[in-house]
């Protein structure tokens, strides 16, 4: 089953996502979404996840990395968790892609003006991640010094001689970190910090190791062409629990620690430390299952 990506491309978590296909050989839908709300192509899916990227399977929908390189791992290439570190990745991704994402979007965009940023995407990352660009811009040296310790940290580990974190095959930590990198330098007036983080010994050949991998087969599909691939399939079994004090089947709302966006409504399948599946039903019918990681969710009842 194609799996279908919702993202566009400045996205750095939809390159994650993009190079993770590339370093699985896989073949893959792309549904490109507005970098702002509204997004009703994919909302209509994920019920308020409005965040990119998304990754539909049939009438499975995963947001967040978190659950999609997991629901990605079961499909045919190479593992994105391979030994020596094997979940291990995910410690690192999850730091990567946690605190230090924010230091990497001072680094990246720190020295951009409210011009090239256009009004609609300034006001969209106010109104849902509380963004002032005044405090971000006088933020950019820490976070740029911040960032720059990523960099570091991964030189040292290059520096004697393995091709990516783990030894010989990338993995879901080496992809986290390139996306950040990979924002960094695709920002033009963030160039002085991206070469200061490529110029550290191994850096730039890791980088270029990485981006070989490039975005495995792509091809464009159209919102129609998703919603009748939720239509054609059933969703996949759900394994996992439910902690106290949730209870399965109960109504609850997901929504994601540090935003304002609407949650997801559904119905509880699992809520324990694998992640999050609640059950949606979507126009005409349709039932899908909606996929959260555990970390930096909420759950409430609804
Ligand atoms: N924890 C999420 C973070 C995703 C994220 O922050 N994505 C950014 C874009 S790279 C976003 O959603 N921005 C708002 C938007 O695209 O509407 C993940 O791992 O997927």
């Amino acid at each position: 089953m194609l799996p279908i990506l919702y993202h566009y491309p400045a996205s750095p978590f939809a390159e994650l996502v993009r190079a993770a296909f590339g370093a699985k050989h896989l073949a893959w839908g792309s549904l490109i979404v507005p970098n702002v709300l509204p997004k009703p192509d994919q909302t209509r899916l994920t019920g308020g996840y409005g965040r990119t990227p998304v990754v539909q399977i049939g009438a499975d929908i995963y947001c967040d990395t978190g659950a999609i390189l997991p629901a990605l791992e079961s499909l045919p290439g190479p593992s994105l968790y391979p030994a020596p570190l094997g979940p291990l990745h995910r410690l690192v991704a999850s730091w990567a892609n946690g605190p230090q994402f924010f230091a990497h979007v001072g680094a990246a965009m720190g020295g951009m003006t409210p011009v090239m940023m256009g009004e609609a995407f300034i006001k969209d990352r106010q109104a849902r991640f509380g963004m002032d660009l005044g405090a971000l811009g006088r933020a950019a040296p820490h976070l740029a010094g911040q960032a720059l310790v990523a960099a570091r940290w991964l030189a040292d580990t290059l520096a004697d001689g393995r091709a990516f974190i783990g030894g010989d095959a990338p993995g879901a930590g080496d992809l986290a970190l390139y996306s950040n990198i990979w924002f960094v330098k695709a920002v033009p007036t963030a160039a002085a910090n991206a070469a200061a983080m490529l110029a550290m010994p191994g850096m730039a050949d890791w980088f270029a190791r990485m981006a070989a991998f490039g975005h495995g087969q792509r091809r464009e599909v159209t919102p129609e062409d998703a919603l009748a691939a939720a239509r054609a399939n059933s969703p996949a079994p759900v394994t996992g629990n439910i902690d106290a004090p949730y209870a399965a089947g109960m109504q609850v709302g997901i929504t994601q620690e540090g935003t304002r966006d609407e949650p997801s409504i559904g119905r509880l399948l699992r809520c324990d430390s694998t992640g999050i599946t609640i059950a949606r039903k979507v126009e005409g019918g349709l039932t899908v299952h909606v996929h959260f990681p555990r970390l930096g969710q909420v759950v409430s009842p609804a």
